[in-house]
């Protein structure tokens, strides 16, 4: 093991600076020592720090940060960032519960100059910077570090027309490791690779200097600097052609993104050059870590593994022989039965086909599955286009990365009744990643939708019936959503059968309810199994109780809710959403239109942030485990019948 030195030295930037040239390369290894033994504890994004340590070192090196504004895109490469910017110390805590965070966020450090975990922003907050820092009258540089895999979503892309068009002083950084999560798709990608490849690295040395003497007033002064500086202007290639140039933004490399001396020259050139500038920097995902270096696929993320071996690494959705399959991988084996009867189904992934499992769909079918890149929004638009010329698309997207195609649902799919499915992964609380990656919205931006059929299943079981539900149904856009976990062991029906639309399910009722106070326990997805342990909790303190998957947002099973809610003194309503706009309030809005007087407890998530942690731990902390949620029901039979004992005395 390295023995850990330069890194300790440094509480900031200003440390780093004052550091010989000499010492940045062995501080580069006791960075990625450190990221390794981190992540093979606390998991992590792995692959993605490895790729950018040397980059980063320079960055802060040339940079004046926090002055200047550096800006991470995803911002899941942030560690080696983070241990240069005050936090090695407690670089051990990352995603642990109270820990340090496994994205930028501007309230954990001055230097993470903006929160980040989706992909594709950083540009678009740069120019927003760059904008305000020239309003202001303000002199500080604007850097955007953005990766190759996130350039392939339409954010980016309206950001640069923007950026082209008002030429701030900006300087972009291209991260371009030729990955993705997985290879990335794309014409884009291609011309990057175009970039790297033809015969950028060989212009002449005439073109460099050609071109840096057309940038006002400092390309001179660069040319003056000398014999030393002429093999780095190698790398300030500037070929008119790109698309980048087009749009007026200056294209500079690519460069060496692992030869710190390389970076470090290239960045202190252009740091004051005038206008926006595009610097292609080419780096290995998973560098200086052999395994990580050969499958940076399976390395982009993942915890549990031995340093020295690479060995014993799982990520969620793979399979571990003994344990029940994941959510993912049902949803997929499933979709994969589907569409071997119906050929009209295809699936679509925004960039995630391990994620979402849609690997297996793409190995069967590789002419009926999209890799469409980053880019959620195009995701569902392509599919409403798909569905209006007779197919049947299954968009698969995480909970959280959906939220980014909202108007499309609204305009492009639901206005238009159009056949779309949406399997929604990692819906529910996440753990680790955290707020920009909990699932927790959807059902209430699915459900103000109309005509959107929205689902969500309790188990494996349910899952694979939901699945084929949406396959089979013909009455326009539907939606199913499922957590980011190993199922609970649900028996797995060879042929499932589709649930009726908008139909619920009593799981339990007490047998004798008459003369005991009684409680209705209505659940929607996950959360149905410590609503069935929370009425065992109330059953043994006398209290009659009946549970019920209510399985469906929307449409809403009236006809059950009414039945228990006329039936029992209390609903308690529960889900692995926040409360505003969701289950619970689909509930209120319809007990209330029932005029049925009956008390209605809504138990979810509540209106705040939630940080990253274990998600049995924020669970419980919410009130939403059995006991919370026995808890929570027996303090509102006590009110209840507290307010039933006044009123009959106030009657007397
Ligand atoms: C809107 C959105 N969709 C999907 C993701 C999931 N995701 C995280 S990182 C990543 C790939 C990013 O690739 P790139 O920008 O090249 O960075 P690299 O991991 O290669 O460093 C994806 C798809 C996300 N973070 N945000």
């Amino acid at each position: 093991m390295t023995q850990v030195s330069w890194l300790d030295r440094i509480h900031s930037p200003e440390d780093l600076r004052a550091l010989p040239f000499d010492a940045l390369t062995e501080l580069a290894s006791e960075i990625r020592q450190v990221v390794a033994e981190t992540c093979s504890r606390n998991g992590g994004h792995f692959a993605p720090s490895l790729g950018v340590v040397e980059l980063t070192i320079a960055l802060h090196c040339v940079m004046d940060t926090p002055r200047d504004k550096l800006i991470w895109d995803v911002g899941h490469q942030c560690y080696p960032h983070k241990m240069l910017t005050g936090r090695a110390r407690r670089f051990h805590t990352l995603r642990q519960p109270g820990g340090i965070s496994g994205f930028p966020r501007r309230d954990e450090s001055p230097y993470d100059a903006f929160g980040v975990g989706h992909a594709s922003t950083a540009i678009s907050a740069a120019l927003g910077m760059a904008l305000a820092r020239d309003a202001n009258g303000e002199d500080y540089r604007v850097i955007a570090v953005c990766g190759d895999g996130a350039m392939s979503g339409g954010l980016c892309y309206e950001a640069l027309n923007n950026v082209g068009y008002l030429s701030p002083n900006i300087l972009i950084v291209l991260n371009d490791n030729e990955m993705s999560i997985a290879p990335p798709i794309g014409a884009m990608s291609r011309y990057f690779n175009q970039l790297i490849t033809t015969q950028f690295y060989n212009r002449s040395k005439q073109t460099a200097k050609d071109l840096l003497q057309r940038m006002p007033a400092v390309g001179q002064r660069v040319l003056n600097i000398g014999h030393k500086i002429e093999s780095s202007i190698k790398n300030l290639i500037v070929p008119q052609e790109t698309i980048f140039e087009k749009m007026g933004i200056r294209y500079l490399g690519p460069i060496d993104g692992h030869d710190l001396g390389e970076v470090v020259t290239t960045l202190r050139h252009v740091r004051d050059l005038k206008g926006p500038m595009l610097l292609h920097v080419k780096t290995v995902k998973g560098k200086g870590y052999e395994y990580s270096e050969s499958d940076p696929e399976r390395w982009h993320s993942g915890c549990d593994f031995e340093v020295e071996t690479g060995r014993k690494m799982v990520a969620v959705g793979e399979g571990v022989s003994g344990q029940p399959p994941t959510y993912t991988e049902v949803f997929a084996q499933t979709l994969v039965q589907e569409a071997e009867k119906d050929r009209r189904i295809t699936a679509i992934t925004a960039a995630m086909p391990a994620g979402t499992g849609l690997s297996l769909f793409a190995d069967k079918f590789p002419k009926r599955f999209y890799d469409v890149g980053i880019a959620e929004s195009h995701a569902v638009c392509c599919a409403a286009g798909m569905a209006c010329e007779g197919l049947r698309p299954v968009v698969a997207i995480y909970s959280s990365f959906l939220q980014r195609a909202f108007d499309q649902i609204v305009h492009d799919v639901a206005l238009q009744n159009l056949p779309v499915t949406f399997a929604i992964d990692r819906a529910g609380i996440v753990g680790d990643d955290g707020p920009t990656h909990h699932g927790v919205f959807d059902l209430s931006y699915l459900r103000m939708v109309p005509g959107l059929v929205v689902m969500a299943a309790r188990d494996e079981a349910e899952l694979r019936r939901m699945v084929v539900t949406a396959a089979r149904y013909d009455g326009g856009p539907i939606a199913y959503r499922y957590p980011r976990s190993r199922g609970t062991g649900a028996t797995l029906d060879e042929t499932p059968e589709p649930i009726e639309i908008g139909r619920g399910e009593v799981l339990y009722e007490s047998a004798r309810r008459s003369g005991r106070p009684s409680v209705a326990i209505l659940s929607i997805g996950t959360m149905s199994a410590s609503a069935l342990s929370a009425a065992a909790i109330l059953e043994s303190k006398g209290i009659a109780c009946a549970v019920a998957d209510m399985r469906f947002v929307k449409p809403l099973d009236r006809t059950l809710l009414k039945r228990l809610a006329e039936e029992c003194d209390l609903v308690v309503t529960v889900e692995e959403n926040v409360v505003a706009g969701g289950f619970g309030s689909a509930v209120n809005e319809a007990v209330g239109a029932m005029e049925i007087e009956r008390r209605v407890v809504n138990l979810g998530l509540p209106d705040r942030w939630i940080e990253h942690g274990r998600v049995p731990d924020l669970l419980k902390s919410f009130g939403l485990d059995a006991r919370g949620i026995a808890r929570h029901a027996l303090s509102a039979l006590e009110s209840h019948a507290q307010s039933v004992a006044h009123s009959e005395v106030v009657a007397k």
